[in-house]
């Protein structure tokens, strides 16, 4: 096929003093940044569903952007147009990998052999490309949400009919992700959940959720799959209660259905804010639990209360996302963009300059964490907080030999304890600011 973006070349590295919009500000894939390149320390993603889907239409108004790529829609000359299209727009861009649903790929045929034949035929091709190209596959996951069957849910569905549509989804796709060397298996649970208590039994829909989980591991690690399940967190919509609200919700589930040695979670940034916390947050939780895989690298509106994907221009936000992972030791997934243009950017161009925007943001993060960690000022900060552990009778606290006796004797011998020592925050912020800025 012949290029799609013929008028746009390879996007290069030209530095902060460049006024080319279609050129990388801060993102230069071969610097070294605390010993690894950039490219290594951030493994980006391309989101098929909407670098290749999204065509920006919404309940108010119909598409703006042409991603039909020259090809008729629901057709499987469609189809095969997005994976040339694809390739060329993550070859340009630099970015190494992409993750994908079953339903951003094919059309779905009203039978299930059928649309499984198609998602062969298309990951036949996917898989030329990646051979051609190096490209690689972050992840995969089942569309369970879109189709009318799964209006109730998919897994915590009320029809063990639609359950074994879920089992047979989730099946193919582990199979797609084995084929194309996947890292990871993900779990959005974007209809598990209720709208009302008046017609659910949220115990019987979670135990039939982890019982889904638990077949698609020892499915997955019978046919080879090596890499990490992944739990996506996310509080609210489509449905207005979702049982894998954030982070340490998603965590305890795990736990409780002895999941957590297969799954980590992929945080996206828009959930956790969705969920009320910040970005940085979920990651945190995540990564004391051992489990911070991936990253659904995005950004939400504060103001508005849905899932709006916007590409990251937050350097506040990306910077303390890539001082989490540098802190976790790295990721297991990577940086998945599932971000979308506005729906009136809806040019060739725009399509780069959201990428261009993010990857650069990213890399400003993992610049400024790097300077954060160098500068061991926060690290210090926190250490000497909690000094009054490092002996006497905080150790013994902290070596569980103090019981409530004890402690209780010590404290009547006390007197008035000491203040605990101011938490300077804003001394701390400066400091951020310092390192930002400068
Ligand atoms: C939706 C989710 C979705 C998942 C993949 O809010 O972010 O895009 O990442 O199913
Ligand atoms: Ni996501
Ligand atoms: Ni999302």
């Amino acid at each position: 096929m012949s290029e799609y973006f013929n008028e746009i070349k390879k996007i290069k590295y030209e530095g902060p003093t460049s006024k080319n919009a279609l050129s990388f500000k801060f993102y230069d894939p071969e610097k070294i940044v605390l010993g690894k390149t950039m490219k290594e320390q951030l493994p980006f993603g391309m989101a098929w569903w909407h670098a290749l889907c999204n065509s920006g239409s919404d309940i108010f108004g119909a598409a703006t952007a042409d991603k039909t790529f020259g090809a008729a829609p629901g057709t499987m000359d469609h189809a095969r147009a997005k994976v040339d299209v694809g390739f060329e727009f993550m070859e340009k861009l630099g970015i190494d990998y992409f993750c994908f649903h079953d339903a951003d790929l094919v059309p779905e045929a009203s039978d299930i052999k059928e649309t499984n034949r198609r998602l062969d035929e298309i990951t036949d091709y996917i898989l030329e490309k990646m051979k051609i190209t190096g490209i690689k596959c972050m992840w995969g996951t089942a569309n369970l949400t879109n189709n009318p069957r799964y209006m109730n849910g998919a897994a915590s569905s009320n029809s063990a009919d639609v359950y074994c549509f879920v089992a047979a989804q989730v099946k193919k796709v582990l199979d797609l992700t084995v084929k194309l060397g996947g890292k990871g298996y993900v779990f959005w649970g974007g209809r598990e959940g209720y709208e009302t208590l008046l017609n659910t039994d949220i115990k019987f829909e979670q135990d039939n959720i982890a019982n889904l989980m638990r077949m698609a591991v020892e499915y997955g690690r019978k046919i080879g799959f090596t890499g990490d399940f992944y739990i996506e967190p996310k509080p609210k919509e489509p449905m207005k209660h979702q049982y894998d609200y954030d982070a340490a919700t998603a965590i305890g589930f795990l736990k409780q259905y002895g999941l957590d040695k297969d799954f980590k979670l992929n945080i996206e940034s828009n959930h956790a804010t969705l969920a009320g916390h910040s970005f940085q947050h979920d990651l945190r939780i995540s990564a004391i639990n051992g489990m911070l895989g991936s990253i659904d690298a995005n950004q939400g509106d504060l103001f508005l209360g849905w899932d709006t994907d916007h590409f990251s221009s937050n350097v506040y936000d990306t910077t303390m996302c890539m001082y989490e992972i540098i802190k976790a030791g790295g990721l297991t997934g990577g940086l998945n963009f599932d971000a979308k243009n506005r729906r009136p950017s809806y040019t060739k161009e725009d399509m780069f300059y959201g990428f261009i925007l993010a990857m650069d943001a990213f890399a400003l993060g993992l610049i400024k964490a790097a300077k954060m960690i160098e500068d061991g000022r926060i690290d210090s900060f926190i250490q000497e907080r909690y000094q009054s552990y490092g002996s006497g009778i905080g150790a013994e606290i902290t070596s569980k030999k103090a019981t409530l006796e004890s402690l209780s004797a010590y404290a009547e011998n006390l007197g008035a304890p000491a203040l605990p020592g101011s938490g300077s925050q804003e001394m701390l912020e400066s400091i951020i600011n310092t390192i930002l800025f400068s």
